[in-house]
């Protein structure tokens, strides 16, 4: 029979445990070259050997067993067995950083320490080398008491010996230490042996957790008061212990760095991420070429972009084409063709962009550049309440907001976490694109200045401007409104540069892709759907009515037939249930330049923004321009006009619409994830709120301005 053992992957951050993870399990969990990509649980199997397998649970990063941040608890509570979704590791891999081995062995000790079976995974040996440390693995394997194993998870080199490992301790060839790493009990000696009376089978070091972290523990209320009255009467000192222990265990780690490791002399050859450091890191050349840095990343969004989407674009119109033909006309064939076809299109469409956004967000990760980012903006971030650790879910924000929203665990401080969190919305996700594409395209001329600069394009520049702006200026003014006082400080450990890799680019490229193109897609079918019955049907008596006029006035005037059809189709939607919805808001929306078609797209989009193209789609389809020169969506748009005979779609109202998109709320699952994160709905609310209130007003002055 197979065995599984469940072992957690611990360690350090930007260690390699997610690396790992990939090698053992062939899943594709995130890797980064920044420490806390990884912020939440995952779990996958792997085979050790025929008869035993392991479930593996990847965590994040975590710098001591004293969680400080969101991410280091979801790890610190797996490993006090208190998530009450993940079964509680037997086993722990420890991975360790061999060019850091100072703090990489703090954590490792504590680890030790809790008495669950452990096998260190020692990473970074090729960095270690390059800087001419040496490491006597056999010396610290003897002093720490535990397997270690050098391996290198990037290049797939030591698996089967860490494997090996881990089979034998599984099957109890190598025992746990019986000593401690240093003498815990001494630390607290009568209050530890109380915990452990209470609670059986405790490690001496588990039992000072208990002491120091009951509270966030999911015990039973008798417990909780009991180990409240044992720190009273033994008048135990959380700072004062905690202090005490990671004094020692320095001092037992320094004795055994000098026993298994040598250093090189002082005089050391300066690293290759030093020398890139003093360029990247200077303090005027630093900043030109993070502008540059964030100026060719999003032009080149844009340009590498162009030739696959209009390939994508084409392919779709001759499509369309072919159906048109082969499929005979009437309500069918619209709906199939303008409706969903023509709004499945305009997704698709977004493709090449998402994907180059995604891998090059991804090759800045991957570099190490982008935890420079978070450095060199820090001072800047911190004037308006942020954090310099906030410019990567900002940045991340760019592509999906609900990622990055996630990524925000790794923030110390809890008003800058939240705050970040708030904004990060606001920047301009890869959804808005084919909104502003779409509108961009209907209102703002073609012109060029000094021969290259678009104005279309700089119009879209000055869109994705808008949401690192408007961000700045809401964390600015909402910082006094939050009471939440903690220090705050920036501690980021500065990767060393690496050469990104490819496999992992391409990776996330490709599942981000996969991802836009299956959860926008399903909501825009069922949308488009929904919408295309709610624009066909309306009130019985009054569809028939008008359907019974124009019946009437064709007999009268069959000359004028076609004229006449178009006339009826349009009052038909307006009088069908989208267009009563649609009217019914338009006293809202008229201020802003809309129309009742405009306001059922605002409407629909309130699920998710893409949704634009798909409902404008199927609303000009359903009212049919049966004229055949007016084919494309940007066409009818083009040619709609008000009932008094302007231009719906004139510079005001595009311009209005795209700010209105820019800033609004407009999707459940950035909602669902600030609930998530936040553990409440108020700052979701709060979201909703202000964000819209925030489109609102803007578009509002943009239109009476422009109009
Ligand atoms: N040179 C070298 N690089 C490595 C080694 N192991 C992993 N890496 C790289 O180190 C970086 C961090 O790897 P991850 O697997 O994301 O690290 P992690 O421990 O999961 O990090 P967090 O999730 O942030 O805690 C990536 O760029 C890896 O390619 C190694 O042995 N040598
Ligand atoms: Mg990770």
């Amino acid at each position: 029979m197979v065995k599984t053992i469940h072992i957690a992957l611990v360690g350090n951050p930007n260690s390699g445990k997610s690396s790992l993870f990939n090698v053992l399990t062939g899943l594709n969990q995130k890797v980064g070259n920044f420490p806390g990509v990884t912020v939440d649980k995952k779990v996958g199997t792997c085979q050790l050997s025929d008869d035993l397998s392991a479930s593996i649970i990847d965590l994040p990063g975590t710098y001591s067993l004293y969680p400080r941040r969101e991410d280091e608890w979801v790890a610190y509570r797996v490993l006090m067995q208190q998530d009450k979704d993940v079964v509680p590791p037997e086993m722990v891999v420890l991975i360790a950083d061999a060019s850091n081995l100072k703090r990489n062995l703090l954590f490792a000790s504590q680890i030790i320490d809790l008495k669950i079976p452990v096998v260190v995974g020692l990473t970074m040996m090729d960095i270690a080398r390059h800087k001419d440390i040496q490491i006597d693995v056999a010396e610290l394997e003897r002093e720490l008491g535990v397997p270690v194993i050098p391996i290198n998870p990037r290049k797939n080199k030591g698996i089967q010996a860490l494997k090996k490992a881990i089979e034998q301790t599984a099957l109890e060839l190598y025992k746990a230490p019986v000593r401690d790493f240093i003498n815990n009990e001494a630390l607290a000696p009568a209050a530890i042996g109380s915990v452990k009376e209470l609670i059986p089978h405790l490690s001496d070091y588990k039992a000072i957790h208990y002491l120091i972290n009951h509270e966030s523990f999911s015990l039973n209320s008798g417990l909780q008061d009991k180990i409240e009255s044992i720190e009273q009467v033994n008048n135990f000192n959380h700072t004062k212990t905690q202090a005490e222990e990671i004094l020692q265990r320095y001092q037992r780690i320094g004795a055994i760095l000098k026993q298994s490791v040598s250093e090189p002399s002082p005089l050391k050859k300066t690293l290759f991420t030093e020398k890139l450091d003093n360029v990247f890191l200077h303090r005027r050349w630093g900043y030109l070429i993070l502008l540059a840095v964030l100026f060719l990343l999003f032009q080149s969004v844009f340009w590498l972009a162009e030739y696959p989407m209009n390939i994508i674009d084409w392919g779709f119109g001759e499509v369309s084409g072919w159906l048109s033909k082969v499929i005979p006309a009437g309500w069918f064939s619209d709906l199939l063709i303008n409706g969903l076809w023509a709004g499945l299109g305009g997704i698709l469409v977004f493709i090449p962009q998402i994907m180059i956004l995604f891998g090059l967000v991804t090759i800045l990760e991957d570099t190490g550049y982008m935890a420079r980012i978070s450095f060199l903006t820090d001072k800047l971030m911190r004037k308006v309440g942020l954090n310099g650790k906030s410019v990567m879910p900002m940045i991340s924000g760019f592509a999906c907001a609900v990622p990055a929203i996630m990524s925000a665990r790794n923030i110390e401080n809890k008003k800058e976490r939240l705050l970040t969190i708030l904004v990060t919305p606001l920047m301009s996700c890869s959804a808005r694109l084919p909104v502003y594409t779409i509108l961009i395209g209907l209102v703002i001329p073609k012109k060029m200045f000094l021969g290259f600069l678009g104005l279309q394009g700089l119009v879209m520049m000055g869109l994705y401007l808008l949401g690192p702006l408007m961000s700045m200026l809401v964390s600015y003014i909402a910082r006094f409104f939050i009471n939440i006082k903690e220090k705050s400080f920036f501690i980021l450990e500065l990767p060393v540069y690496r050469a990104p890799r490819w496999k992992n680019v391409l990776v996330t490229m490709v599942s981000k892709a996969k991802i836009f193109v299956f959860d926008a897609g399903k909501v825009i079918m069922v949308i488009s759907l929904i919408l295309w019955a709610l624009s066909t049907y309306g009130p019985k008596d009054k569809m028939n009515n008008v359907e019974a006029r124009y019946a009437q006035q064709i007999q009268q005037h069959p000359e004028q037939e076609a004229e006449l059809t178009r006339l009826k189709n349009t009052e038909l939607l307006q009088n069908s249930y989208a267009g009563i919805l649609g009217r019914s808001i338009e006293p809202v929306i008229e201020p802003l330049g809309y129309d009742w078609k405009i306001g059922i797209a605002l409407i629909t989009s309130f699920a998710a923004r893409e949704v634009f193209v798909g409902t404008m789609a199927t609303l000009y389809s359903v009212e049919g321009g049966d004229d055949a020169d007016e084919t494309t969506l940007m066409e009818k748009m083009h040619a709609a006009v008000w009932p008094d005979g302007t231009k719906v779609y004139t510079l005001a109202t595009g311009i209005s619409l795209m700010i209105f998109y820019a800033f609004a709320m407009q999707c459940m699952s950035t909602l669902a994830i600030v609930k998530r994160e936040t553990r409440s709905w108020k700052w979701p609310l709060i979201q909703l709120i202000y964000m819209t209130g925030l489109a609102y007003i803007i578009s509002f002055i943009a239109y009476q301005l422009l109009k």
